[in-house]
């Protein structure tokens, strides 16, 4: 049977042309020999809306997507904190379909939980409040009715913010809480989980309750560079 692969925080943008072209060249070689493709956030280094489906970067991405769905891989797409804004204008447009985060899918008879991570990040109690804020729908209708030239404006300022402020952060701050971790596996009946956000790509296993949990932290693409392929016999990350 074909593999299912998983990646996340690649952080596309213009200005990382290394990046794209490795991202280019994955969809083309490794990507279509699958079955399914599952991009678990933050694709993007930051979506301002659907409304720059047209800006020319982008077009690229979303005409790369197109291609492979046109080839018959499945492709699930989930936000990330970078590119929660994608809504079913940009899903169509690639073919692809948004899934909700968490996510439970059986993953060859394995019961297997995706997320992005940030939700699992609850001692970031700042970001956590940033978050509330922003992925309640009334602000971001709000958000979404300015044009988009002020939305980018609006989204640099947040960046510069968030990065002064990831400076003050510990490690430990800015990692999953194990109670967090905890919490979710044992709601979701103890399932392998494989979520991104952290960019601190590991394999760990949770002993919870007399049974073990795999937890597969991706890769992001600019530190690192590796994706998940899971088949029958198991999971396993590969380099780029
Ligand atoms: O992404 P990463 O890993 O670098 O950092 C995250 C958290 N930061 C963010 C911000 C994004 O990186 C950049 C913004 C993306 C664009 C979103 C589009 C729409 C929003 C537009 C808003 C105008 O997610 C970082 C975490 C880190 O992960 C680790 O988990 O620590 O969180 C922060 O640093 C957030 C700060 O602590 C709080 C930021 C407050 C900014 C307030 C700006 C004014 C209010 C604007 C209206 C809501
Ligand atoms: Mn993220």
């Amino acid at each position: 049977m074909k593999p299912i692969l998983f990646i996340s925080d690649l952080h596309l943008c213009v200005s990382r042309p290394h990046i794209n072209r490795v991202f280019f060249t994955f969809m083309e070689r490794i990507a279509t020999k699958a079955q399914a493709l599952y991009v678990l956030g933050d694709l993007f280094e930051y979506w301002a809306g659907d409304d720059d489906l047209d800006d020319s970067f982008n077009a690229q991405v979303i005409s790369a997507f197109r291609s492979l769905t046109e080839n018959k891989v499945a492709l699930c797409i989930m936000h990330g904190n970078r590119d929660f804004l994608m809504g079913e204008a940009f899903a169509r447009a690639c073919n692809a379909q948004l899934v909700p985060d968490p996510s439970l899918i059986d993953l060859y008879g394995t019961p297997t939980l995706l997320m992005h991570g940030d939700t699992l990040c609850t001692e970031d109690t700042a970001y956590q409040t940033f978050r509330a804020q922003v992925r309640n729908p009334a602000w971001q209708k709000t958000f979404l009715a300015q044009p988009l030239a002020e939305r980018k404006v609006a989204i640099e300022k947040v960046r510069t913010q968030s990065e002064q402020e990831k400076g003050q952060k510990s490690e430990a701050i800015m990692d999953v809480a194990p109670a967090s971790v905890e919490k979710i596996l044992r709601e979701y009946h103890y399932p392998r989980l494989i979520h991104g956000h952290t960019h601190r790509p590991a394999k760990h296993l949770h002993q919870l309750d007399g049974k073990t949990c795999e937890r597969w932290v991706l890769s992001d693409w600019y530190k690192h560079g590796e994706y998940l392929r899971c088949d029958e016999s198991g999971c396993g990350a590969i380099k780029l």
